[in-house]
């Protein structure tokens, strides 16, 4: 039987073409900004994102706690959602490691940041407070159901930032995907930013990294944080040909997963005792709750799915997230929902 595994898109494993780059990759140390090949994707994805400069991370959670620790001292503030993945699902990185308090603002259901809620959060100069430093948005939005905040939203938030001298970060783990979702170039999305993480591990499909981008003296002050955080990899373009081979290839292909994850809400939708958003899927991500009707747990269905072979990642007591990626075709859509219709 085929594993359909819908759990994330981080389950991606590098293409052939991924996986021959890696071998030919050219390497040096890049703790000395000595590797050609990651100094090649970090020029990429400045290019990409329209920034001075990038910074290549293990990870999107590196990305984002030596982004806010560039931006951020002890004791200043970051206004972020209260669906973040920074604020839910990075163990506390930010006030654990850097000693920054964060203001969680409700997040709409469509991903964002209410701006007069912002406004709300802006602390004033008073000693009793933290000093608000920085706003950080999400996009796509994890776990307010993948959604994409557009060019127009971001701009504003960027502009209110600019007009309390805040800095504007965004985990774009799932930039492109937004971006391919909406029809505009990513550097569109990032321009209002200050600094932007995005991910190759995730639908692009590479096996690990991430890159930071944002002005020269911003990375300048991210490489010193990536290196307290025992980030700097030395030879590490062996990743960073990877990741060149995913921004090179598996960008505009995203558009086949956002209509996979359609296809796979419409089929869903068809099943009793599904509910699903009627608004959603905006890009690769399908949230789905079970009604009271059905007489099973979350645990209990998602494990009776694993006997048909489908993977889905509990999101809830009565709701799984199921992702689609490049590894998920049409037939392994059919095979989830026949899955769904047995087991409910
Ligand atoms: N998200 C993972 C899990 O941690 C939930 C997933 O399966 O979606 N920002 C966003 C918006 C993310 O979704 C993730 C990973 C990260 C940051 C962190 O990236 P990594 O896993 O590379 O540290």
């Amino acid at each position: 039987m085929k594993i359909v595994d819908l759990r994330s898109d981080t389950v991606t494993k590098p293409t052939p073409a991924m996986r021959e780059a890696m071998y030919r990759a050219e390497v040096g140390d890049d703790v000395f900004g000595e590797d050609p090949t990651v100094n090649r994707l970090q020029e990429m994805a400045a290019e990409l994102l329209g920034k001075e400069a990038g910074l290549f991370v293990p990870t999107g959670t590196m990305g984002n706690l030596a982004s806010i620790l560039a931006h951020c001292q002890r004791g200043d503030e970051v206004i972020l959602g209260n669906q973040a993945h920074t604020f839910f699902f990075e163990a506390g990185g930010i006030s654990a490691l850097g000693g920054v308090h964060s203001y969680e603002v409700p997040n709409q259901p469509d991903g964002t940041l209410d701006l007069e809620a912002i406004r709300m959060a802006i602390r004033s100069d008073d000693a009793h407070f933290p000093t608000s430093r920085l706003i950080a948005l999400e996009n796509t939005h994890n776990r307010c159901g993948g959604v994409v905040l557009s060019v127009a939203y971001t701009q504003a938030v960027g502009e209110l930032a600019e007009e309390f001298g805040l800095k504007l970060h965004i985990d774009g783990a799932r930039i492109f995907n937004a971006a391919v979702a909406l029809g505009v170039p990513a550097r569109a999305l990032a321009a209002p930013a200050d600094s932007l993480t995005f991910c190759l591990s995730k639908g692009l499909s590479a096996p690990a990294g991430s890159v930071i981008v944002g002005d020269r003296d911003f990375i300048r002050r991210a490489h010193r944080a990536r290196k307290m955080l025992g980030g700097g990899m030395r030879q590490s373009g062996v990743l960073a040909a990877a990741g060149i081979v995913a921004l090179e290839t598996m960008v505009d292909r995203l558009a086949e997963d956002h209509a996979r994850a359609r296809k796979l809400a419409e089929g869903l939708g068809c099943i009793p005792g599904i509910e699903l958003n009627p608004a959603h899927p905006a890009t690769n991500m399908v949230f789905v709750g079970l009604s009271p009707a059905i007489g099973l747990s979350g645990a209990e269905a998602a494990a009776r799915l694993k006997n048909h072979g489908v993977l889905v990642s509990l999101a809830g007591a009565r709701r799984f997230r199921l992702v689609t990626h490049c590894w998920i075709e049409d037939v392994d859509i059919d095979q989830a929902i026949s899955a769904f219709s047995t087991v409910l």
